[in-house]
């Protein structure tokens, strides 16, 4: 069973995925939000963007009780079986890292990172103080192996004093 802590979590990137704001995730947000994150990108890749977010609409729509429409519930369903496969956690990190890292040259720059959290968000957003955290090592990007690690903590961990924990902005803590 998620925690509290683990709901919030949840929370807070289903409302920024909820781009209409219904309660429901559907595709049509998934799709909004591709278009969203590609507006403000210097790269032109919509159609990459758009098939990497089909690809987590289908993780999720294959978990819940109405294949149309996913809710926060179903969502905790699918963070809960995420601490069985943590191969299919790797993998929505490895997606996720290939879109966020607009320029492709491997590494996440804080402007790739601040974009994505801005157009996730729908708003200007200071991400220096997390990207900070985010960076372990401190060499000015986040690698590969840092994002992996702070995805896997963000879906599957418990710590509020993780870095991962603060992938997508800061969750209220109960
Ligand atoms: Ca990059
Ligand atoms: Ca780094």
């Amino acid at each position: 069973m998620a925690s509290t802590f683990q709901r919030g979590k949840v929370e807070l990137v289903f409302s920024a995925m909820d781009t209409d704001g219904d309660g429901l995730l559907r595709e049509s947000d998934f799709e909004s939000l591709a278009r969203r994150w590609a507006s403000v990108r210097a790269a032109g890749d919509e159609e990459r963007l758009t098939a990497i977010m089909h690809g987590w609409w289908g993780t999720l729509a294959a978990h819940s009780r109405d294949p149309e429409s996913v809710t926060v519930d179903d969502v905790l369903t699918v963070v809960d079986l995420l601490g069985q496969i943590p191969d299919a956690v790797t993998a929505t990190a490895e997606a996720m890292f290939e879109a966020v890292d607009e320029d492709g040259d491997g590494r996440i720059s804080s402007t790739e990172y601040q974009r994505m959290i801005e157009a996730w968000n729908g708003s200007p957003t200071d991400t220096t103080a997390v990207f900070a955290r985010l960076d372990a090592d401190g060499d000015g990007i986040i690698s590969r192996t840092e994002f992996t690690l702070h995805w896997s903590e963000f879906w599957a961990g418990d710590d509020p004093a993780a870095p991962g924990t603060h992938v997508f902005g800061t969750p209220s803590i109960p």
